[in-house]
């Protein structure tokens, strides 16, 4: 039976202390109604299912809380392969000598995969394991420090949380995350992003401005390979522009197959780049079937994100991916997801319509997008669904 905690305690301090803040996370109606688990208190159980998945595997709880148990079609099963995405080498990328091949790997990858491996791309080591090391102590601290950012706003530029889209999860997933907001200037941004661990926002900050540099060598490939002339004002706006570092964190789940860390769903963006800890669990879709991807250590992956299947006008994809969860090692992600400035619409390129290729999505911009998640679960294609032509 799960007792109350010293965690427990201090979490209700802040809820009492701040309630306009904290009493959404816990009420009926978040996505914790009808909790069952293995604590004799229901109050305490639904408490604990929306506070955090960490929360719960610390606890030790050996079945899954039936708010996390999938309808059987929605499962994993045993049935995926894997995969060995194919490879884009940003020193090779670099070279004159080599980047047309690289650009025609990239350009292929974007039109079958939609998902490739970035290597040799240069961001010091360092700089990747000082993330991933960052983001596990975050998720490390006392639930009091974490639940400081708890949020159900999905426009609040730095949120903590629990799930997919928790306010419209009907089942809820097994993850927690760390949302980090890095619009422009990027100091402005990390003075928002928590203080605990006390070195978070200047590793954070480091990874962001490299990150961000990585995406823009991409989006300039991706740009020369889609035929895009006139590359130099959209790239202008790239610098400015909108990104996102989800942390995620996955613990040891009691029963995986009954449940997964994140649902199938494409990202709003324009690429993502991930980065993982050498434990698997991203299924890409292909061809039908989820693929389990390979951890390359060090290395990124980088898939197309919604705004470049619309910019591209469908030559690109955004591909489904999901998060499978195990029993027995916690899993710690980055997702860097960069795009246009906020307010920019974005359509197919001009270059990329014609009479034989008319526009295949309507203009959108992140407003709609919010709006948009705010009133649905977001699970699937369903966002880029909804702006086909
Ligand atoms: O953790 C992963 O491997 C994937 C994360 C992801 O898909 C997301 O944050 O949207």
């Amino acid at each position: 039976m799960a007792t109350i905690t010293a965690d427990d305690r201090q979490l209700q301090q802040v809820a009492q202390r701040n309630p306009a803040k904290a009493s959404p996370m816990f009420s009926m109606e978040s996505g914790a109604g009808g909790a069952a688990d293995d604590s004799s208190s229901e109050q305490e159980g639904s408490y604990c299912l929306i506070k955090s998945v960490r929360h719960l595997s610390d606890r030790g709880f050996t079945r899954l809380p039936d708010r996390y148990v999938l309808p059987a079609s929605e499962r994993a099963g045993d049935g995926s392969g894997r995969v060995k995405l194919p490879v884009v080498d940003l020193a090779h990328l670099r070279d004159p000598c080599h980047r047309a091949a690289v650009i025609e790997t990239l350009d292929a990858a974007c039109r079958d995969y939609g998902f490739f491996q970035v290597v040799n791309h240069g961001v010091e080591r360092e700089v990747i394991s000082g993330l991933l090391n960052v983001a596990r102590r975050f998720f490390e601290l006392p639930l009091a420090a974490r639940a400081r950012y708890m949020s159900p706003d999905v426009r609040a530029p730095v949120r903590y949380g629990t799930s997919f889209n928790q306010a419209k999860d009907a089942v809820l997933f097994w993850r927690d995350f760390l949302k980090l907001g890095c619009c422009q200037p990027l100091h402005a941004a990390v003075a928002s992003w928590p203080d605990e661990p006390a070195d978070l926002r200047e590793v954070a900050a480091r990874y962001a401005m490299a990150n961000h540099q990585l995406f823009m060598e991409l989006m300039e490939a991706a740009l020369e390979a889609l035929g895009i002339a006139c590359r130099r004002g959209l790239l202008r706006e790239l610098a400015a522009g909108y990104s996102q570092i989800m942390l995620n964190c996955y613990p040891a789940c009691p029963q995986p197959e009954l449940t997964l860390g994140l649902p199938p769903h494409s990202d709003y963006c324009l690429f993502t780049l991930l980065l993982q800890d050498q434990v698997e669990g991203l299924q890409v879709m292909h061809h039908g079937r989820w693929l389990t991807v390979d951890p390359v250590p060090g290395s990124f992956i980088a898939n197309v994100g919604d705004h470049l299947e619309i910019y591209s006008n469908g030559r690109y994809k955004s591909k489904l991916h999901r998060v499978r969860v195990n029993s027995t090692r916690p899993r710690i992600s980055a997702a860097s997801f960069h795009s246009v400035p906020a307010e920019r619409v974005i359509g197919p390129a001009a270059e990329l319509v014609d009479e034989a290729s008319p526009p295949r999505y309507m203009d959108t911009d992140y407003a709609t997008f919010l709006a948009f998640l705010a009133s649905a679960e977001g699970k699937q294609k369903s966002f880029l669904q909804s702006r086909k032509l």
